[in-house]
């Protein structure tokens, strides 16, 4: 990628800069260079493609979603091609299935790597983007498209005194490259959520001892992972595409196969029997596959909760123990994130585990040696943060993009992102956010909500250049309203009750906003068809100036 002096050029030297290189940045290049025959470039801070599944090498680093359907569907050759191993793919064999797409469609020759974006900038004149390196280059493109993930900034608390602990400290998100031996060590671990629940049972097998610092027990069910087989895959891929239709279909992006109206409607003993198939399923089948009325219906959600309390104490040997870890009555199940866990529950029975209290003994301050607690003080020769992430907005508002006026997105956002769709927002023409705020994301199936997203933004530019558009970006009117349209579709369920990441409530200060769109992916990409089949209704399409149709 070339670099240049924009005062220069009046015309952008790039048709798109592209932001990451995980699913959506790989994605997103593919379809503007190769089937668009545009120029295009994808900054990358790491050193290799992947993004989610380049930095979160942790040991027990998994998918909860079945490797048959996170993955690409837009390749018939890539999706028969492509051989998984076991039926949840752990972390490096997704990294290795996205360097082979990397590789097979070429697409490293147009990464920079181990490149930041430092800043954004929206030329009003030239309709187009500046982007500024971490290394002061600076890049001019039409469009701006964010590939930067839903999950790929860190919110890790700093506690009084972290910078006397003379320990080891990993981060689950900046996982070393070259992995860690815990082997006889005493390891320290705070987060107990999806990522905490993976790592915890992994890291026990060869720890010395391992303390768990647990603030929320959290509901879990089995994730039931096997090895697949070529004949299971062979299956799949027999009738892939009828296998994804399903997908597509379906609310969560993965089909499930049981799910019944209403869990008021049976009765005890078939709600039982029925919550054990759907346990026995494992991953989100009990979560989002058992019931149409869990997420939305409290007296519903308890008899899932309930079942699911009885499940996990029936796990642990200690009752004491238990008691601390099973979600306390009340707690609404399902309404954070459900972790999927292997052998999690069972990890505390081990002799050289044991699990601190937070909520009861809250932590004080790192020392020198370790951790200390309102109960005393945790020596430690390593301490694992599994903390979690500054969801949706963390990554989008470290570019510093400024659109018209030199409004910052930070100031746009700053009672909540506003965006039309979750693709763009008011004042920011022609930056995309693929799976941004008040989109599907991350409640359907990440790879394939990323397609649904890069192909209508690839849609987008193609018809901006074929009626010689400059530069498009929603009306605040349509903002607005699909602001509100989200807000009151979550409202109906129960899912903003909980101080999850979906809501922001995890990073202190940011706006309460539920971030992600819950009316189901079919009434979503309906509505985004609508809008194009309208003419981009909602949006201001500013035509070309002479020069720009020429350039
Ligand atoms: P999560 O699900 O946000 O979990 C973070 C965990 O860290 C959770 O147990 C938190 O407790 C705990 N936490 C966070 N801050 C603190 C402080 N200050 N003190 C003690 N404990 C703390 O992040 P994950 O990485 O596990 O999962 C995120 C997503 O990645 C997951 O949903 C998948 O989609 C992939 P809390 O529950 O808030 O009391």
């Amino acid at each position: 990628m070339g670099t240049t002096d924009i005062a220069k050029t009046a015309t952008p030297e790039l048709d798109a800069v592209i932001v990451g290189a995980g699913f959506a940045g790989l994605y997103m290049l593919h379809l503007l260079r190769d089937k668009q025959g545009l120029k295009a470039s994808v900054i990358e801070g790491g050193d290799g493609v992947g993004g989610t599944w380049y930095w979160n090498r942790y040991p027990g680093a998994r998918c909860d979603i079945p490797s048959m359907d996170y993955s690409y569907s837009f390749s018939e050759e890539l999706q028969q091609e492509w051989v998984w191993s076991e039926k949840y793919a752990a972390q490096p064999e997704i990294l290795s299935y996205l360097e082979f797409v990397a590789k097979k469609f070429d697409l490293k020759k147009d990464i920079r790597f181990s490149t930041w974006v430092a800043a954004a900038d929206y030329d009003e004149a030239g309709a187009f983007w500046r982007v500024t390196t971490h290394d002061g280059k600076v890049v001019t493109a039409r469009h701006l498209i964010s590939g930067v993930g839903v999950l790929s900034t860190a919110a890790t608390p700093v506690f009084p005194g972290a910078e006397s602990f003379k320990g080891d400290v990993l981060l689950t998100h900046k996982w070393p490259k070259e992995g860690y031996d815990f082997k006889g060590k005493k390891v320290g671990i705070i987060g107990t959520g999806a990522t905490g629940m993976q790592v915890i049972p992994v890291v026990a097998e060869t720890a010395g001892h391992l303390t768990v610092f647990q603030r929320t027990p959290g509901f879990a069910a089995p994730l039931m992972n096997e090895p697949l087989t070529l004949e299971e895959q062979g299956k799949v891929k027999a009738n892939y595409t009828e296998y994804r239709r399903g997908a597509w279909g379906s609310f969560a992006g993965v089909e499930f196969h049981r799910t019944r109206p209403s869990a008021l409607a049976d009765t005890p003993e078939q709600r039982r029997a029925h919550y054990e198939a759907c346990w026995n399923d494992g991953g989100f089948s009990i979560w989002l596959g058992a019931y149409n009325d869990i997420l939305l219906d409290l007296k519903a959600n308890e008899t899932a909760g309930n079942f699911v309390r009885e499940k996990i104490r029936a796990k642990i040997k200690d009752p004491k123990l238990a008691d601390k870890l099973v979600p306390k009555p009340g707690v609404v199940f399902g309404t954070k994130r459900q972790p999927c866990e292997t052998n999690y529950f069972e990890t505390y029975n081990r002799d050289n585990v044991g699990l601190v209290d937070i909520k009861a003994e809250p932590i004080e301050r790192l020392t020198e040696k370790g951790i200390r607690t309102a109960g005393g003080e945790y020596e430690l020769d390593a301490l694992i943060y599994a903390t979690g992430f500054d969801a949706f907005t963390g990554s989008l508002f470290k570019l510093n993009v400024r659109g018209r006026n030199g409004k910052r997105l930070q100031d746009h956002w700053v009672a909540g992102p506003h965006t039309y769709l979750g693709l763009m927002s008011h004042g920011f023409p022609n930056f995309y956010t693929v799976t941004g705020p008040l989109s599907p994301s991350a409640l359907f199936n990440m790879p394939l909500s990323i397609e649904q997203h890069c192909e209508w933004i690839a849609d987008c530019i193609a018809h901006m250049n074929s009626n010689k558009i400059a530069a498009i970006e929603p009306t605040r009117e349509a903002e607005v309203k699909w602001v509100s349209h989200v807000r009151e579709i979550a409202d109906e369920t129960l899912l903003p009750a909980a101080e999850s990441w979906y809501l922001g409530a995890n990073v202190p200060g940011k706006a309460r906003v539920f971030l992600v769109y819950l009316g189901g992916f079919q009434r979503y990409k309906q509505v985004c068809d609508e809008v194009v089949a309208k003419g981009y209704e909602g949006f201001i399409q500013e035509p070309m100036t002479k020069a720009q149709a020429v350039a």
